[in-house]
């Protein structure tokens, strides 16, 4: 049997080792010590991660799924045929096939992650699945600058695609930054997004402290690859995953917690800890219908439909530019 042989062109803005040892070692300097929630995703990380959305306690993914999957024919009408699709953080682009699947005589897709060895991969099924589709792959930290390439059909307006709700790991601040960057890159055109909501924080307490400790895992594997990549000399058994939800500031809370005094080396740096001192690691902000949509307003976008699940735990919003 013949092998389909496919080649894709893929856009490399990767960020460099550099910028991971930089950022790293600033964050482990502050006081309280801090590290990028986006350093997460290296390869094993995303697939970590993909093993929290299928779990039971993890809400989000299967809540968003159908929403999607209840909304996407509205959306295809409200969108109309013609448009470039811009898909910041793919992952593994699961949820997007509802969206290739409906949206009318799409003019390209355009998925944009940090993880180049998933982005690849998962850029090479969609286009396999989609052989009518124009797939332009970016490997870029999306929040940075970078340009998008152009495809090879006129496009009629650029939507935006944002889901998981990864808007959450942005402070307020840095989020109306982004969703901004998005106004001006898609303007004339729109944003679906996805947006975890407030709600009983037993629920939020059970879906980042899951049984099964994946998510424990995911949290550690952050140390493991600055060992890697950094030649750093974390012990991973000195830390502890540790989730809290802080009503106050409306988040969850990701940390490290070092269960011993220890110090740690990258380069020649020593970064010492306390017992008990923690390392933050994320924040997954969650926001009321009004609080999001204020947000929106304030970064040049208004809410032009928002879905929800009948128990009101997610929402998936499109928001069109002002
Ligand atoms: C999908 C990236 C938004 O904040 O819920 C899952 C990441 N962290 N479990 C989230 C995450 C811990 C997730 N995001």
């Amino acid at each position: 049997m013949r092998s389909k042989h496919l080649t894709l062109q893929l856009l490399d803005c990767a960020p460099t080792c550099t910028t991971l040892r930089q950022e790293v070692i600033q964050g482990l300097q502050q006081s309280p010590k801090t590290l990028p929630s986006k350093y997460f995703y290296d390869e094993l990380g995303s697939r970590l991660f993909a093993q929290i959305c299928e779990l039971e306690a993890y809400y989000p993914t299967r809540t968003e799924r159908r929403i999607m999957q209840q909304c996407v024919g509205e959306l295809a009408e409200l969108l109309g045929p013609g448009c470039l699709l811009v898909e910041y953080g793919s992952g593994n682009s699961l949820k997007t096939r509802m969206l290739l699947d409906t949206l009318k005589d799409l003019v390209g897709y355009i998925p944009i992650d940090i993880s180049k060895a998933y982005l690849k991969e998962a850029a090479i099924a969609l286009a396999l699945a989609y052989p009518a589709l124009e797939v332009l792959p970016v490997c870029a930290d999306y929040t940075s600058e970078f340009e998008l390439p152009v495809p090879a059909r006129a496009v009629r307006q650029r939507i935006g695609y944002f889901p998981g709700a990864t808007i959450g790991n942005f402070e307020p601040k840095a989020a109306r930054r982004f969703l901004q960057q998005i106004a001006h890159t898609c303007r004339g055109g729109g944003l679906l997004i996805g947006v975890d909501l407030k709600k009983d924080f037993t629920v939020l307490h059970h879906a980042y402290n899951d049984p099964q400790g994946i998510t424990a895992q995911f949290n550690l594997n952050l140390l493991r690859r600055l060992n890697q990549e950094l030649e750093a000399d974390f012990q991973l058994a000195q830390f502890r995953h540790y989730a809290c939800y802080n009503p106050g500031e409306g988040r969850i809370e990701m940390h490290l917690v070092s269960l011993e005094e220890q110090v740690v080396h990258i380069d020649d740096i020593e970064i010492p800890f306390k017992r008990g001192e923690s390392i933050w690691t994320e924040s997954s902000y969650k926001y009321s219908l009004e609080e999001f949509a204020r947000l929106a307003r304030a970064a040049g976008f208004s809410v032009e439909r928002a879905w929800c699940d009948e128990q009101r735990l997610f929402s998936v919003q499109y928001l069109t530019t002002l």
